[in-house]
């Protein structure tokens, strides 16, 4: 992991609490900011499911650095405008691309931590970010055997010199802990779940360096036996994940390339140049999956940083690279906070933190981005495991031994997004009155409803209208250090 697509900026501030009712938060401050929702086997506030208003009202949802938590409300859609200094008009024909989805990863350790909870406890967790009730995560990446955030090191075939794949076998990890979890989120989506698969190395005897870690590429050349066993591995892995009845919409062709090409890099990866992997996805991957029992299993190249954009979408013959390439998309594999040297880990509460992640995903969204995944669904509360302690943070942290968890403000962020911006939504452009730095971007979903979503991470509340010509004034504020959904049907 440690994909650096947002850089950290922390400060330190009190905040204020909400109150504590049937449904809400219980919140608690941990001195980073905000506040964590603490959440039990009995208890977790939830945003409820939405159901759109009749066109001439809007709903609202609001997370703010005091404590409010997507809290709902509603009004009218006005005829005439309230005269705001600042207007945010929706320009529906300026159209962009559709969304795919958003969601996070089932790794080994999120799953570890996830079953560390009573079974009461993991019910009301997969809630929150699956069913209708809670965020409405549609993706789940699933990591291909061991990553860092695995309590040991293996792939599926460990058996030297197995060409043949005949040893091929799920691991513990895969037939205990992550399919029956991707099986209950399943149950508990009101629609398929979109799963995306990674693989961090490819087995050891495979490769130059003879390891899972360090700088190694598949040994030989594209269309090599290693290159071929490697591309069947990723056909045997499809398979078996289907007699769980879990499909894969798509797979990656390897978390983080760059890093294999690392000397001595610190855990599992496996390195390819972009005309290395180019060979190997026309020779070998690409082949072995049209004639596959998954043929339509998308593949996504530069499961990578963010910086070696548009380089490798060139040599693959895919902002800069959608004009390039406009038929192709770009997705957010991973994303996470924590992971810098200076401030690893786990912080319960931080409030920069979540606007680290809203502004990221405005800004991805609006060049283009069509989905954005979080990495691990839930760490213990210090950011692991991780048999490297390349410790991070998540949206979600378990405490095992009082059987609660904590949904931090990233939680409420990813939120903001999963649950308006339904698969097929269509961004359109905003077009500001006057000067302003609010960091904003609008969708029509396939419904034909409309959605916009604002942030502000000022210290001052910023009184503003939306227009949208379809429906009318919608009179608003964006409070000080807060995110803003609008949603209304035309
Ligand atoms: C769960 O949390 C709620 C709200 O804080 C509390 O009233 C309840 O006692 C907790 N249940 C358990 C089993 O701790
Ligand atoms: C807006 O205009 C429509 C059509 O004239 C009318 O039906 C509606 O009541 C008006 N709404 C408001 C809030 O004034
Ligand atoms: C590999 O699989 C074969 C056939 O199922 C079995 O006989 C053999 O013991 C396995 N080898 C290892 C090292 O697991
Ligand atoms: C398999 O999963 C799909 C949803 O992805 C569901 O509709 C179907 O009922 C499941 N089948 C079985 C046998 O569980
Ligand atoms: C890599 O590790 C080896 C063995 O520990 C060490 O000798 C070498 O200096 C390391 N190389 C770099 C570039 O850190
Ligand atoms: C309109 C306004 O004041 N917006 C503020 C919201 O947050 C951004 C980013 O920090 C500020 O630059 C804007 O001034």
């Amino acid at each position: 992991m440690t994909q650096p697509i947002f850089l950290l900026f922390l400060t330190f501030a009190v905040a204020g609490t909400s109150a504590k009712g049937n449904n809400e938060c219980v919140p608690r401050n941990f001195g980073h900011g905000s506040v964590a929702c603490e959440c039990n086997a009995t208890h977790c506030d939830s945003p409820g499911s939405i159901k759109l208003l009749p066109p001439g009202q809007y709903l609202s949802f609001l997370t703010t650095k005091v404590g409010k938590r997507l809290e709902r409300s509603q009004g009218q859609v006005l005829n005439s405008s309230t005269g705001a200094a600042l207007r945010l008009s929706i320009v529906a024909y300026q159209k962009y691309q559709k969304i795919k989805g958003f969601g996070g990863a089932m790794t080994d350790s999120a799953a570890m931590n996830i079953l560390s909870l009573s079974p009461g406890a993991q019910d009301k967790l997969l809630r929150q970010y699956f069913s209708m009730e809670g965020i409405e995560y549609s993706v789940v990446r699933v990591p291909m055997a061991s990553c860092d955030f695995s309590t040991r090191l293996y792939t599926y075939a460990d058996t030297p010199g197995d060409y043949q794949l005949d040893n091929f076998t799920l691991a513990p990890e895969d037939i205990n802990m992550k399919i029956p979890l991707l099986q209950r989120a399943q149950a508990l989506s009101s629609l398929p779940l979109s799963l995306l698969a990674s693989a961090w190395s490819a087995p050891a005897w495979l490769k130059t360096n003879g390891a899972l870690i360090g700088k190694g590429t598949l040994k030989g050349k594209p269309g090599g036996k290693e290159h071929k066993t490697w591309a069947n591995y990723y056909v045997r892995f499809l398979d078996e994940y289907r007699k769980y009845n879990l499909t894969f919409w798509a797979m990656t062709t390897g978390n983080e390339p760059s890093a294999g090409e690392m000397t001595n890099y610190s855990f599992q990866a496996l390195g390819f140049t972009p005309e290395t992997q180019r060979d190997w996805v026309s020779m070998d991957l690409g082949p072995a999956i049209t004639s596959s029992q998954h043929p339509h299993t998308q593949i996504l190249i530069l499961d990578d940083n963010r910086l070696l954009l548009p380089h490798w979408a060139k040599v693959f013959s895919l902002s800069t690279t959608h004009h390039l390439y406009p038929d192709f998309y770009l997705f957010g594999t991973e994303a996470c906070a924590g992971f810098m040297p200076c401030c690893r880990g786990v912080k319960l509460g931080s409030w920069d933190r979540a606007e680290d992640y809203a502004h990221d995903i405005i800004e991805d969204l609006n060049h283009y981005v069509t989905g954005w995944t979080d990495w691990n669904l839930a760490l213990d509360l210090g950011g692991g495991p991780n048999w490297v302690k390349n410790f991070v943070d998540s949206p979600i942290i378990v405490d095992r031994k009082q059987d609660v968890f904590y949904k931090q403000p990233t939680f409420y962020i990813m939120g903001h997004f999963s649950k308006f911006l339904l698969e097929g939504s269509q961004r359109v452009g905003v077009s500001f009155s006057s000067d302003s730095h609010l960091e904003t971007t609008a969708f029509i979903r396939p419904d034909g409803s409309r959605v916009m979503t604002v942030l502000n991470r000022t210290n001052k509340d910023v009184q503003f209208e939306v227009w949208d010509s379809a429906a009318g004034y919608i009179p608003s504020v964006s409070p000080a250090h807060s995110i803003l959904t609008l949603i209304w049907a035309v």
